[in-house]
């Protein structure tokens, strides 16, 4: 029902072509996967989203739980139907948010304590919490709880939140019981390479059917996130997905693919397309840009996205006058800039190609527009 399948490793580095088999559809790997946060991909409907060639959304336990409420969204049939998305979804367990957007998180054995970020009343999320709320949701991929702290931190206090995330992670095993879902283990260990073996090692012994590294594009130098991810990725087992979570720029996942990475989500293109910047083989645009008053041409040659034939010029007006169509239409486009990349990436891995593309795409994005 649930598996993962490795076709080819590219012969040149560590670049995997793979493919997940779920009960909702194949995804085929490496992917990006649009971040649904509160039952949708701002900006855009679900047919858009597929348009992009979307394979696999990203919605979250934090905010569902706080609004409407997983009961809501269970009595409405699941999160799928809820949106009107019957593709493949995965849900990221609160673990990063509670650190990240709540408001006066104390993190204990048993679980975080927090304020919601929305109303201010007081919340709490644990391993079992997070895990019911998931079910109730109804996604394919469920995330474990963990425990996710600041960097730079002190390697004592990386070791205890990396330590608590391994037994909080087998609490959420254990606390798991819906058949339709399979759940991901998620290694934590900061920038200590050591540590990030070793919460590997620790986690293997659990099983998961597929893993994540987390903890990672929290605020450190891309160099210091490429550098973990090159420790981490060996440790890994060759037979399970690999998802590296909150990651990143077009960049980043290319750098993350050649180390071995399978999937990956963020709120990048739609974020970034909702303020006008558009990404492209040349760098980004900033689409209010006077130079793009006269532009005749599309943002990006070569897609396939719906609309994809709308000039520069006619984007840049409807930012001008503030219509909302503007942050839609960017939005879609990044999206499909980026399924078109991993669509790319995919290719080239099949070839055994995939340093070249590598090398052709950073060498675009380093002659920067605007
Ligand atoms: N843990 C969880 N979700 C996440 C992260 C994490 O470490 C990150 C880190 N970039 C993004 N989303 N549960």
């Amino acid at each position: 029902m649930f598996r993962y399948e490795l076709l080819h490793v590219d012969q040149n580095c560590g670049a995997r072509l793979g493919r997940l088999h779920t009960p909702r559809g194949v995804i085929e790997l490496p992917t990006f996967m649009p971040v649904g946060t509160c039952g949708t991909v701002k900006g855009m409907t679900t047919d858009m989203v597929e348009a992009t060639g979307s394979q696999i959304l990203l919605g979250n336990t934090y905010h569902l739980h706080l609004r409407p409420g997983e009961s809501v969204v269970k009595e409405l049939g699941g999160l799928h139907k809820f949106m009107g998305w019957d593709k493949p979804i995965l849900t990221d367990s609160g673990g990063f948010q509670v650190f990240s957007l709540a408001q006066r998180t104390v993190v204990d054995e048993q679980g975080a304590t927090f304020r919601s970020h929305i109303d201010g009343s007081k919340i709490t999320i644990t391993p079992e919490i997070s895990v019911q709320i998931q079910q109730d949701l109804g996604s394919d991929i469920a995330m474990v709880f963990d425990h996710v702290i600041e960097l730079p931190s002190s390697r004592e206090k990386v070791k205890d939140a990396m330590d608590r995330s391994i037994r909080w992670a087998e609490r959420c095993r254990d606390a798991h019981t819906l058949e339709s879902q399979v759940q991901f283990g998620i290694l934590q260990g900061g920038l200590d390479e050591s540590l990030r073996i070793e919460c590997a090692k620790e986690l293997r012994q659990l099983d998961f059917p597929g893993y994540a590294i987390g903890g990672l594009s929290v605020g450190e130098p891309p160099p210091e996130m490429y550098r973990i991810i090159e420790a981490t990725t060996p440790h890994m087992p060759e037979d399970r997905p690999r998802y590296l979570m909150g990651v990143g720029r077009p960049e980043d996942l290319l750098q993350a693919v050649l180390r071995g990475v399978d999937m990956f989500d963020c709120v990048m293109p739609t974020r970034n397309g909702r303020n006008a910047m558009a990404f492209t083989d040349d760098g980004f645009l900033k689409m209010k840009n006077a130079i793009h008053e006269r532009d005749p041409r599309p943002i990006q040659a070569g897609m396939h996205t719906p609309h994809a034939e709308l000039s520069r010029g006619y984007i840049r007006h409807l930012f001008m006058a503030k219509e909302m169509l503007a942050g839609m239409l960017v939005s879609m486009h990044n999206i499909g800039y980026y399924q078109r990349l991993m669509t790319q990436a995919r290719e080239a891995i099949a070839a055994d190609r995939f340093l070249d593309f590598f090398e052709e795409r950073m060498a675009g994005w380093a002659g920067g527009k605007s």
